[in-house]
């Protein structure tokens, strides 16, 4: 097992066409100060306010967007776009956006590919998973499969596990069946950096083990004029940024 800090320190501010050809191999990328200080407090302090948060579950916030404007600035956020209209490789569309508290002690969400969800052509739909706090293996860590998006889409298997509450509803129906070339790396995002996420590489998260809350932001993008299912759940809909 691979542990901890992942990449190098490729970034696309300073080396844009280096860090998009890793992005490429890897099938994803972290770049630090997506957000500032004070933009991820915002976030924060604005998520008590969400339904998840006043009915008292926690459960990860879908589209808070459509609850707060805070959220639709932060799916524009031009840290993000300027990235994602490369990702994409044309106009990024924000799909998506949810808000996930992860308290202490929430189970992680089960291996999957983003677009076993969202059903987009290949390589025209990304996400930006955005650390509001610092992330690492014991909280809540995101686990990625790096060069997994070549395979396209993978199988899964159906898992039979109860539900946590606190934990999106569809984050352990399944998991992918990872080809065994493929090495788990457990990613620490630092606050305020994203690591940015192609739709087909596998990925999921470990439980938050630690008694702090893992706040972190899941943006979604595809690609202008792209099809994509918009879900039963999620009701997704594209969104010029
Ligand atoms: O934040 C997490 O725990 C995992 C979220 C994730 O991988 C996803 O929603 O695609």
């Amino acid at each position: 097992m691979l542990k901890e800090k992942p990449t190098t320190a490729l970034s696309f501010r300073t080396n844009p066409e280096q860090a998009l050809r890793a992005y490429h191999e890897q099938g994803f990328h972290i770049e630090e100060n997506i957000f500032s200080d004070d933009e991820c407090a915002a976030l924060i302090e604005a998520a008590k306010y969400l339904e998840n948060a006043k009915n008292e579950t926690f459960r990860p916030q879908m589209m808070p967007h459509r609850q707060d404007a805070i959220y639709l600035n932060a799916l524009r956020h031009p840290n993000i776009s300027r990235i994602m209209n490369l990702l994409v490789d044309g106009t990024a569309m924000g799909l998506q956006t949810e808000f996930f508290y992860c308290k202490p002690g929430t189970r992680g969400f089960s291996l999957h590919q983003d677009n076993f969800f969202v059903q987009a052509p290949m390589g025209v739909f990304a996400s930006a998973w955005v650390a509001l706090t610092d992330t690492y293996l014991e909280k809540g860590g995101l686990i990625v499969y790096p060069g997994s998006h070549k395979e396209g889409l993978l199988p899964v298997r159906k898992l039979s596990m109860s539900k946590d509450s606190a934990q999106d509803p569809n984050a352990n129906n399944e998991e992918t069946i990872v080809p065994e070339k493929y090495k788990l790396l457990n990613a620490s995002v630092p606050k305020g950096a994203a690591l940015f996420i192609h739709g087909h590489v596998v990925h999921g998260s470990n439980p938050n083990q630690t008694n702090d809350w893992r706040y972190v932001l899941l943006n979604t993008y595809i690609r202008k004029g792209e099809s994509f299912r918009a879900g039963n759940y999620a009701q997704r809909e594209a969104i010029e940024l």
